[in-house]
């Protein structure tokens, strides 16, 4: 591989959220753009479930003409640092490579995704750094002003494509091993199909047995492990609920596409069921003292979600204790297509964002053969 133009730098701290987001970065950095990424992570284990094909215990391994993937541990004899440099998360860089920028390095902290809006003041700001370095402050985010979204050139389009033809989604299904039954009843729209992925803490048992009451008939997609213990309630004929094993980011990304509602989790693939224009329930990453909290409220007033759908998600969020009264806001079928037009125009007004890849780049105006053909996400459609 030619000399990279970027270090990009990724420490998993937990699940899957960390690597997920650089990995995908990583290779839209490269698409197409001609630029070579040097992906630097520390659990390549973690990778390895969203990128099976790559080897957890290789020093160094090419991914295609333009992706180099290094395990980044302390015994690291530190190369000269690319052009560009982005630590993900505030990772915290090794010294001995830092000591290696020049002064006018080119450095950013990719931020975490929230539609608080504090982000747009902190967007683009530099800290200085010792050695007279300067590290900007990148934030991804819901409005004009901030780094925006991740988005592939072409993703809009190829997902046009595929939701304009059901027999995408039910090939989709074959292949995870649907019961003929179900899925019969999914083609017909007798049966929703509903994905989730979400945290340990999701009040999931209580959400099946009051949706196997009162909610249209479903079947229940369980992604990533989540769910594991949850049952459904006896003589319950309304939902069919299956375990599906790790997918890959872009048939995920296929799944999103083909569910009626998608609950998700974290970040990455929160911003993708958006990306997948249907209704979802976001179960957001839990943080000390609730603070959390205030990024849920931030995201369901920026996104004018239905009373409904915050409710929904709201209750998503709320802990099960033994005891409590919570509501499950469980949707009937008008609430349905009331969320699925909400899902709609949410999409169409993420389309004016700035694209985070794209304009991150712009911003670093490194001077490489990049050509920033495209700064918004409109364009992948
Ligand atoms: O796994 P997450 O909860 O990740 C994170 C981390 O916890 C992180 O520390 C935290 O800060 C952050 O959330 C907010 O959820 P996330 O972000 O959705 O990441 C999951 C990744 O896994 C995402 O890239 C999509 C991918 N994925 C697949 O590729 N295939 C699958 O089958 C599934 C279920 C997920």
């Amino acid at each position: 591989m030619q000399p990279p133009q970027i270090d990009l730098f990724c420490r998993v701290i937990d699940n899957l959220g960390d690597v997920g987001v650089c990995w995908r970065l990583a290779r839209r950095m490269a698409q197409g753009q001609g630029l070579k990424v040097r992906l630097w992570v520390d659990d390549l284990n973690a990778l390895q479930r969203l990128a099976p094909h790559i080897r957890p215990q290789a020093e160094v391994q090419p991914l295609g003409q333009d992706i180099e993937l290094h395990r980044w541990h302390d015994a690291v004899s530190w190369p000269q640092p690319a052009p560009l440099v982005i630590e993900a998360f505030a990772c915290e860089l090794p010294a001995a490579f830092v000591a290696r920028m020049p002064a006018d390095q080119r450095w950013y902290n990719l931020e975490y995704l929230s539609a608080e809006s504090w982000v747009e003041a902190c967007h683009g700001l530099p800290s200085p750094q010792p050695g007279g370095r300067q590290k900007v402050f990148w934030f991804p985010g819901f409005t004009e002003k901030t780094g925006g979204l991740l988005c592939e050139p072409n993703l809009l389009k190829e997902r046009t494509q595929w939701q304009a033809d059901s027999r995408h989604r039910d090939d989709l299904l074959r292949g995870l091993g649907v019961p003929r039954a179900a899925l019969r009843e999914v083609q017909t729209g007798e049966r929703k199909l509903i994905t989730m992925f979400s945290y340990a803490n999701a009040p999931g048992a209580q959400w099946l047995e009051a949706w196997a009451e009162q909610g249209p008939a479903a079947l229940i997609l369980l992604a990533g492990g989540t769910g594991e213990h949850w049952v459904l309630p006896p003589n319950n004929e309304r939902l069919c609920l299956q375990s599906i094993p790790m997918l890959s980011q872009p048939d995920y990304d296929r799944l999103l596409w083909s569910a009626d509602l998608n609950i998700v989790r974290g970040e990455d693939s929160f911003v993708r069921a958006q990306w997948a224009a249907k209704p979802l329930i976001w179960h957001i990453y839990p943080q000390a003292e609730g603070v959390h909290l205030h990024k849920l409220d931030a995201w369901i007033e920026r996104s004018q979600a239905p009373a409904t759908l915050a409710a929904a998600t709201r209750a998503w969020n709320t802990p099960h204790t033994a005891g409590s009264q919570q509501p499950a806001a469980i949707p009937d079928h008008q609430t349905f297509e009331e969320w699925q037009a909400w899902a709609q125009r949410w999409h169409g007004s993420l389309l004016a964002l700035p694209e985070l890849a794209d304009s991150l780049l712009a911003h670093a105006a490194l001077g490489l053969e990049y050509r920033a053909k495209s700064l918004t996400c409109r364009d992948s459609l």
